[in-house]
């Protein structure tokens, strides 16, 4: 067999300031307000902010077939500064679909909370800032948390056959919120 030697450029790169990441087939999901109906806990305010307005956004690579045991994906969420009353701006949150999976969290630019929930519904929360690093063990859902007043960028790497269970959160939610309390950031339990 022939042996073709040769050396390439990276198939993706990643801007080390922000986070985003460039190449081919890079996916872009956006979140709306309006797509993050029964995530926050005050309804009322929710109800009378703008649903257009972009919350996070998410560039992922996902280099296999979703659900494909032995692959990895990556991505990189910027959540954007604010509030919904005293709650900050957040994602979603999830438990993964194969609930054993685990997933490395990083702080890319900006600062925040990263908000981790067991089982039995006990919450805690870590910092994230710039060089942070968050391994996020099975069986634990994770949301994040714009805690700052500029983007909130963290990057993402998880198995490919890992998939989301947002339904979990959408029926129970977390068991505690990220609120400014007293002009900081406090972990408050969910009324
Ligand atoms: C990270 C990863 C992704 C996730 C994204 C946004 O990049 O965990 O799998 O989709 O954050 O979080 P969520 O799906 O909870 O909105
Ligand atoms: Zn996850």
């Amino acid at each position: 067999m022939k042996n073709h030697l040769s050396i390439k450029e990276p198939v993706f790169n990643i801007d080390y300031s922000n986070g985003e990441i460039k190449g081919r087939d890079v996916i872009n999901p956006v979140k709306k307000l309006k797509d993050l109906s029964g995530i926050f806990e005050d309804m009322q305010v929710f109800s009378k902010l703008d649903g257009e307005e972009i919350i996070y956004e998410v560039q992922a690579i996902l280099p296999v077939k979703e659900g494909l045991e032995g692959g990895l994906f990556y991505g990189k969420t910027t959540i954007l500064p604010g509030r919904v009353g005293t709650e900050y701006y957040m994602t979603k949150g999830h438990f993964h679909q194969k609930a054993d999976r685990a997933e490395f969290y990083w702080g890319i630019q900006g600062k925040g909370m990263l908000l981790l929930m067991d089982k039995d519904r006990n919450c805690w929360a870590e910092k994230m800032y710039p060089g942070s690093l968050h391994y996020i063990d099975g069986y634990i859902a994770h949301r994040t948390v714009n805690t700052g007043d500029t983007k909130l960028s963290f990057g993402a790497c998880w198995p490919s056959d890992t998939g989301h269970n947002y339904q979990e959160i959408i029926d129970n939610g977390f068991s505690s919120r990220i609120k400014e309390v007293d002009g900081k950031p406090q972990l408050i339990p969910t009324k």
